[in-house]
């Protein structure tokens, strides 16, 4: 009987081994491995980042810890190794310990977590705002500092993705979201109004925001290097759920004030200037170390999709 059992035990844990195993050699032949989160371009990628490793460390801490209980019990305590059990049931010292630490890793928890949500929270001295409307199955940038500058982004079709520009299948648009770096940016992010939810989610910017129809929502950013940025629609909102990317280009201050100055005559000829002459994928724009492992890497975007 309990034979049966620690083979059935054993046999599922070498059987979920073998399809992770599986797993990660379907993605090394795909790309190569990435491990951890997308590069932080913004301070509060990073602090999240950090906070990210924090927590890591203490669940790794815990889990060896409970895994070494676990194990003392079933050697030491099981019916062979000690057949006349303990009839103690209360134990004053011990009740108070297993409640005072886990409130004091709980506390230890809490603060840093509070001041991340404060700092993501608070817009400091927006500089600009970029507004972001979600549809089925395409995004909506309107640019109303800069003169109404307003256009679509769709994702460009598998079969038209042209590597040799830095495009890249499933992630590129036809019409980029361009912003400038070193630049405190106010997200406001809506949907339309006989549209579904959407979530404007962009990680290495640490921003992931539903887009509400009828409601208007708010996070703020500010990128710190020059580069080309994926990110995608995290939220199942239809068919096309898959195929409403973003692509944020980061560019100099200067850079951005000329594209807007163009996109407010004519957005189309806007975003042809950008794409031939400052395109961050191919050096312009001063990017290019940023660009195209870092910045874009693809390991974190399964888990938006
Ligand atoms: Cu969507």
């Amino acid at each position: 009987m309990r034979k049966s059992l620690i083979f059935r035990v054993l046999s599922g844990v070498l059987f979920c081994s073998i399809l992770g195993l599986i797993g990660v050699g379907l993605g090394a032949e795909a790309q190569s491995v990435n491990y951890g989160l997308q590069a932080a371009a913004t301070d509060s990628a990073e602090r999240g980042h950090s906070f990210h490793d924090m927590l890591l460390y203490i669940i790794t801490g815990i889990v060896i810890f409970v895994t070494v209980l676990l194990l003392i019990v079933i050697l030491r305590f099981n019916a062979k190794a000690n057949p006349v059990p303990s009839k103690t049931s209360h134990n004053v010292m011990l009740e108070i310990v297993w409640t005072v630490i886990p409130v004091l890793i709980l506390i230890i928890i809490a603060v840093p977590s509070m001041k991340l949500l404060y700092k993501n929270e608070r817009i400091e001295n927006p500089e600009m705002t970029l507004k972001v409307t979600g549809a089925q199955w395409y995004w909506i940038y309107d640019y109303p500092d800069q003169g109404e500058i307003n256009f679509t982004s769709y994702m460009i079709p598998v079969k038209d993705v042209d590597p040799a520009k830095g495009e890249k299948k499933l992630l590129s648009t036809d019409n980029k979201v361009v912003l400038p770096v070193g630049t405190n940016i106010q997200l406001l992010v809506t949907s339309g109004p006989a549209d579904v939810i959407h979530s404007w989610a962009m990680p290495s910017f640490h921003v992931k925001i539903d887009a509400v129809p009828g409601r208007m929502n708010h996070a703020w950013f500010r990128i710190n290097k020059p580069g080309v940025y994926f990110g995608q629609c995290s939220e199942l909102c239809g068919k096309d759920h898959s195929f409403m990317p973003i692509e944020v280009w980061a560019v100099e201050k200067a850079v951005f004030e000329e594209w807007a100055a163009r996109a407010k005559d004519d957005v189309d000829k806007a975003q042809e200037w950008i794409q031939t002459y400052h395109n961050p994928a191919s050096g312009g724009g001063g990017g290019a170390e940023a660009l195209p492992a870092e910045g874009t890497s693809e390991g974190g975007i399964e888990g938006n999709g």
